[in-house]
């Protein structure tokens, strides 16, 4: 389904007078709008192939409708988040639920959107149907060198679809790790693991990057082999400057203060990006913000205060990837939400007064500190986003016109009742 200009004009015809208010009330107190404008239109979030149909539990999996059947179906739908909110330019491919079968095809097809290719994703966590050596035992770290062998291989195989499709970097995660006391030697493990990611890294073209994905536990219960930032940070230190941690917010033990991690890894140019969601217990991947937004606004006020130190361009130096899961929502609607979430927590980190917030901490002044995040925080800065979307064409409320438009139905009569999305 393609949308064309003059529906989201007509939606946003109708609903201009009440934005137009609220934009100049809140536009009237920022020193500079059009700069917090022009950096809100510039941001694209990617959103990942295999968030597109509906997720499931251990315990079972409800079936959605109209979902995407194949790759082309998903970069379909993406292309219809992008028309909408003009704020999901991208596409991260997971390897090998969604190989494409002629890149060029899929690449013009994308472009057609406006869509590009963000990093590729490799996957040593599952058993493929004719795959020679299992990874129930790990991959990367496995005892047996055929095990390694293959998930390098993999990986490099990975590589090769993401250059066909001008993607520019590699984001691996692994399930590797022991569920119990003795299984594993842990430095044969991180040792295994080094010199696959050293072949990895060295089979990485010119102008790309390795992520290097961390998660605290689950599928292993007892050690993960990449289990935290500081583990992430030693195998990218060790592997050079083309090497980065790839902060996804779920992968933490409770109560972790991410935004102190970001800032570090940040200082030291150690900082891939982020795979966004948002968790109550663990890796819940739930909407982003839907459950703590005043964690994500105190990452991207992190984010904001690194990035502009080192003249970092907001929109292209670091990698902004959604990993959800949707179990009981519409995908869609569900990265709608996502994307608008990441875009206010972006735009009330723009609006912070950084000058003030300097001269408080110097002078320990705690409590206006505190009041001057507060302030960027509890200002609703819906218009601004809303504003960004109307200049780049997209919609004042995009989740408000997919709803009129009745998409799901359409994709149900397009697509049909039981198509399971390829990957989950
Ligand atoms: C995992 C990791 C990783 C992986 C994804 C697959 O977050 O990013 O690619 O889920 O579904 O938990
Ligand atoms: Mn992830
Ligand atoms: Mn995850």
């Amino acid at each position: 389904m393609k949308l064309n200009e003059k529906i989201i004009n007509d939606f946003n015809k109708k609903n201009i007078d009440p934005h137009t208010r609220a934009y100049e009330f809140i536009a009237a107190g920022i020193k500079d709008v059009e700069g917090v404008i022009k950096k809100l239109t510039a941001f694209q979030i990617a959103i990942p192939s295999w968030a597109l149909g509906t997720g499931g539990t251990r315990f079972g999996r409800f079936n959605g409708v109209g979902e995407p059947g194949t790759l082309e179906q998903k970069i379909e739908d993406i292309g219809l988040l992008h028309s909408l909110n003009k704020s999901s330019g991208a596409i991260s491919l997971h390897i090998p639920w969604d190989i494409p079968e002629d890149a060029n095809a899929i690449k013009q097809l994308a472009t057609s959107y406006g869509l590009k290719f963000d990093a590729m994703n490799s996957n040593t966590f599952q058993d493929q149907q004719d795959q020679l050596n299992s990874y129930k035992f790990g991959s990367l770290q496995h005892v047996d060198k055929a095990v390694r062998r293959q998930a390098v291989d993999h990986n490099i195989e990975v590589i090769k679809h993401g250059e066909a499709l001008g993607s520019k970097s590699l984001t691996v995660w692994l399930a590797d790790g022991s569920s119990f006391p003795g299984q594993l030697n842990f430095r044969k493990a991180w040792q295994n693991t080094f010199e696959g990611l050293q072949e990895i890294y060295a089979a990485l073209p010119q102008d790309w990057k390795l992520f290097i994905e961390y998660k605290a536990f689950e599928p292993n219960f007892y050690s993960m082999t990449v289990g935290d930032w500081g583990q992430s940070y030693l195998y990218t230190t060790k592997l050079g400057p083309k090497a980065y941690t790839l902060v996804d917010l779920g992968h933490h033990l409770p109560n972790a203060n991410i935004e102190q991690i970001v800032s570090l890894l940040m200082m030291e140019n150690k900082l891939a990006g982020f795979h966004f969601n948002d968790s109550k217990y663990g890796d819940d991947d739930l909407t982003v913000g839907s459950i703590n937004p005043y964690q994500l606004f105190l990452i991207f006020n992190e984010l904001v205060e690194g990035m502009d130190l080192k003249n970092m361009n907001h929109a292209t130096d670091l990698a902004w990837m959604i990993d959800a899961s949707h179990n009981v929502k519409d995908p869609l609607e569900d990265l709608l939400q996502s994307i608008q979430a990441i875009m206010i927590a972006y735009a009330q980190a723009l609006i912070v007064d950084r000058n003030k917030l300097q001269e408080a901490q110097q002078a320990n002044d705690v409590t206006y500190a505190q009041e001057i995040l507060q302030e960027a925080y509890r200002t609703d800065v819906r218009p601004l986003v809303a504003e960004a979307s109307l200049r780049a064409g997209g919609a004042i409320q995009p989740l408000q016109l997919f709803r009129a438009l009745n998409v799901r139905e359409q994709l149900r009569k397009e697509r049909g009742q039981k198509i399971i999305a390829t990957g989950l």
